[in-house]
């Protein structure tokens, strides 16, 4: 296949432009962003994508899940489409490049090709993949899950936020569940640009990531019971303190994944204390561990440790403990092919490069069940995502942006 010309490059400063113009729809409290998915914030945000792919003379297609396909015609209306993207929702206190570089990068090779007038063989499609984040409706990756056939489409339109509204209906309400059939499409590749989301790649000091793998998530939702009591008149060997034994079991955590240095990581992000209230011991908490590892057994073996350490726990303190796997999936190995495609690119253009392995999940993750999959990353300040500080460069957003491109229009095979 013929590769774009090493002077092809996007133009950095547009894509930047909609970066920022993209980054004041929900923005956070400190310079970020709070665009959950299904909010009236994530549909604003869908609306301006599309508005912009149809500038771009792209055609637009949604499916039952709300995922969105804007499609750049190829000269081979047979060929199967190469698909690149990632996800426009954010954390509630997010960064502004978390998954929106992955779906404006996508965006901007559109953009590109028109302004150069280049045609592919293969149909290019733009991908804003709903709820990656998972936040707000558990699991992470939902809609990419349920277009790679991991999740029924009906579980996860029962899935409930924190004050039981329903995904489906939420997707109803904000006007974004499509018609098209959840994975019915069929794609001849996916790439996907994303931050690093940690400190390697800056600290090595290259400019862009070949992603080789992504490590294994496990999410387990655990249930503590104890009594709800007095905090001033009920003596220490009465209480039965939920709060207390979720403390002891998040110190296992920690315990557990740096047994596992320096791979494996463990913490609870999530907790709910009930009743919440500053002179009540807590009688019930609920909070989720989330193990990661590029090890399948790690995390099969940090699972099992935690649950049996977790009962003992709390059999020593009178409290009752109850498990739920919420979320998971087993370490990602990407496309070989893709992966060079990726790693060419970045030669080609003369970026400084390495492999790594992605610590986060991503919809990427999915999607390589079901399609030759890759992904590219920049660095990001201080490592720092998942935080409405986090920050990267101009110039690495265009370095990322450039060499999607390049493995992009590669793989959909340029026309002369
Ligand atoms: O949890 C993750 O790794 C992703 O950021 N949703
Ligand atoms: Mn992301
Ligand atoms: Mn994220």
């Amino acid at each position: 296949m013929a590769a774009p010309a090493e002077n092809l490059r996007i133009n950095g400063e547009r894509l930047w432009d909609s970066l920022m113009e993209m980054a004041k729809i929900g923005p956070g409290v400190a310079g970020g962003n709070n665009r959950q998915t299904l909010t009236d914030a994530d549909a604003e945000g869908r609306a301006l994508f599309r508005k912009w792919c149809e500038a771009a003379g792209c055609s637009m297609g949604v499916d039952q899940m709300g995922n969105m396909f804007a499609r750049r015609e190829g000269t081979d209306p047979e060929a199967l489409p190469v698909y690149v993207g990632s996800h426009l929702d954010t954390q509630p206190t997010g960064g502004k490049y978390d998954g929106v570089l992955g779906v404006l990068g996508g965006l901007e090779i559109i953009r590109t090709l028109n302004d150069l007038d280049i045609r592919t063989r293969h149909p290019i499609v733009v991908v804003n993949w709903t709820n990656e984040e998972g936040t707000r409706f558990a699991p992470a990756m939902l809609a990419s899950g349920v277009f790679a056939g991991v999740h029924e489409q009906d579980w996860a339109y029962a899935r409930e936020d924190a004050e039981g509204r329903k995904f489906g209906e939420e997707l109803e309400r904000i006007g974004w569940k499509g018609d098209e059939e959840v994975g019915a499409r069929k794609m001849h590749a996916f790439f996907e640009l994303h931050i690093e989301q940690g400190p390697i790649l800056e600290a090595e000091g290259r400019d862009i990531g070949v992603v080789t793998h992504g490590q294994g998530l496990s999410w387990t939702q655990v249930t503590v019971t104890g009594k709800d009591a007095h905090t001033g008149s009920t003596p220490m060997p009465m209480r039965r303190n939920a709060g207390l034994g979720m403390a002891r079991m998040l110190e296992l955590v920690d315990e557990i994944a740096l047994s596992h240095a320096p791979h494996a990581v463990g913490a609870a992000g999530h907790i709910d204390v009930y009743p919440n209230s500053r002179n009540v011991i807590p009688g019930r908490v609920v909070f989720t561990v989330d193990f990661r590892s590029p090890e399948k057994e790690v995390i099969e073996d940090m699972e099992s440790r935690f649950r049996a350490g977790a009962e003992e726990i709390a059999a020593g303190m009178g409290l009752g403990v109850a498990f739920e796997k919420v979320g998971g999936f087993d370490p990602v190995k990407f496309d070989e092919g893709c992966v060079a495609a990726v790693r060419r690119a970045a030669e080609r253009l003369g970026y400084s490069h390495m492999d790594i392995i992605s610590g986060a999940g991503h919809d990427a993750c999915w999607i390589n069940r079901v399609a030759p999959t890759a992904m590219v990353m920049c660095p990001c300040v201080d490592g720092l995502s998942h935080n409405e500080a986090e920050e990267i460069s101009p110039e690495w957003a265009a370095a990322g942006a450039d060499v999607l491109f390049h493995a992009v229009v590669e793989t959909a095979e340029i026309v002369e």
